[in-house]
């Protein structure tokens, strides 16, 4: 059995953006209809730049795909590209003076070119549409087992929202996220966001932000703390920070951690019978400090993740650079941008954080096809909530003694 996986392809304005997924179980229904709202939801949002009115982005299967469900062979993914032009030099020319914020510098003197194109060309957030897409494919089987990922903008500059998400409110807070076009769900903050986005547009500038991503009805145990890279913080972190232009991630409370005491850090534990058919199997907390994340694992409470995106890199009205062929100072070149993408990128992080809690469940259970994944899931989540399994390890240790004598 393959490990859960996606790699993508594909360049900006090359012919689409490709997607390869390998390791979803055989019999998997795969929700298409689902997967493209994703892709939609994406490309909307206020700030956007002109590409969006070019593209519907929609996803077609060229493999692993047969009768809407999946096969067990890898799943190969296309987003075609209506802007298609990659060979087309007087459309799209070369790139000699680099945008600062962009892979423009980097990318161009790794590959030994002075032009910047076939760099931006890949580095587009133009490829976080086969992220979205293998994210929105492996929440179909998240879904199955009632895991759900709710994923939104806090906001950006001095319009931040507190909205606080839990199990009762989120689906009334994904309607409010739906009826604002910043995608952000407090009324309160949207029409300073949509301000804030405004206002840059009009100096030329540029707008990032906050967005968060949480994950909801995952059972103890997803995750371990056995490796660091099986560390399900470690992978989620990992996924975000490879989002195009993210410069931090935080999981639960983050950085605040490093300005409390412990006692007011963790989480308190408690049980409450009534509750042991849930993912958390009864196991109750106060608060969700931890995010839903202990030792690399969860612990039934929901998964929290907050990324932080920089504002786009291609500003209106340049920054300070230099022509990479004379080194004379020059403003950086202008390609056909975003003001802000910040409502696109709270998707991506949505579905690359659901991809990864997806990678973490095939981990756990990881049967060939549908009906031994849902065995594996039944079995785990009977022993678990019927613990202790050996009443004598209860037992302490000198009792143990007598039951070894007798
Ligand atoms: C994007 C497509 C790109 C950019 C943007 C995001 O299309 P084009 O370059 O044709 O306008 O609008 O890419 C960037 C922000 C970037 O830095 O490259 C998309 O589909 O999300």
């Amino acid at each position: 059995m393959a490990e859960l996986s996606f790699r993508t392809a594909g360049e900006s304005h090359g012919p689409g953006i490709y997607t390869l997924v390998d390791g979803l179980p055989q019999g998997l229904e795969i929700n298409t209809e689902f997967i493209d709202a994703e892709l939609r939801r994406r490309q909307g949002g206020y700030g956007r730049g002109g590409r969006q009115r070019i593209e519907t982005d929609r996803a077609e299967y060229l493999s692993g795909v047969r009768l809407g469900h999946a096969t067990g062979s890898p799943i190969l993914m296309c987003v075609a590209n209506k802007d298609s032009r990659l060979d087309d030099l007087e459309r799209t020319p070369p790139v000699y003076r680099p945008r600062p914020g962009h892979a423009d510098l980097s990318g161009s003197v790794k590959w030994l070119t002075t032009d910047c194109r076939e760099t931006l060309e890949r580095a587009s957030a133009r490829e976080t549409a086969a992220r979205v897409s293998a994210g929105a494919i492996a929440r179909c089987l998240l879904r199955e087992f009632g895991i759900e990922v709710f994923g939104f903008v806090r906001g950006a500059l001095d319009a931040i929202s507190d909205v606080a998400p839990d199990e009762s409110n989120w689906r009334e807070l994904r309607t409010l996220r739906d009826e604002s076009d910043v995608y952000v769900p407090d009324s309160r903050v949207d029409e300073s966001m949509r301000a804030a986005i405004r206002q840059a547009k009009i100096d030329k500038d540029t707008v990032g932000g906050l967005v968060e991503a949480h994950v909801f009805g995952c059972p103890i145990g997803l995750g371990s703390c056995m490796n660091w890279d099986s560390k399900l913080d470690s992978r989620l972190a990992a996924a975000v920070m490879g989002i195009q232009a993210f410069k931090a991630v935080e999981i639960g409370l983050g950085r605040e951690c490093a300005f409390r005491t412990g006692s007011a850090v963790h989480d308190p534990i408690g049980f409450d019978e009534s509750l042991r058919s849930e993912p958390s199997m009864g196991f109750t907390r106060t608060s969700n400090n931890a995010g839903g994340l202990e030792g690399g694992m969860t612990n039934g409470m929901p998964v929290v993740v907050r990324g932080t995106m920089k504002p786009i890199s291609t500003l209106l009205r340049g920054l300070p650079s230099v022509d990479l062929n004379t080194k004379t100072p020059e403003h950086s070149q202008y390609e056909r941008s975003d003001v802000s993408a910040i409502s696109a990128a709270s998707v991506v992080m949505e579905n690359v954080v659901a991809f990864e809690i997806a990678r973490a469940f095939r981990d756990k259970f990881s049967g060939d096809s549908m009906t031994e994944v849902r065995a594996q899931y039944d079995t785990y989540m009977e022993y678990a909530r019927r613990l202790p399994l050996d009443p004598p390890d209860r037992a302490e240790p000198n009792q143990a003694e007598d039951q070894t004598e007798e």
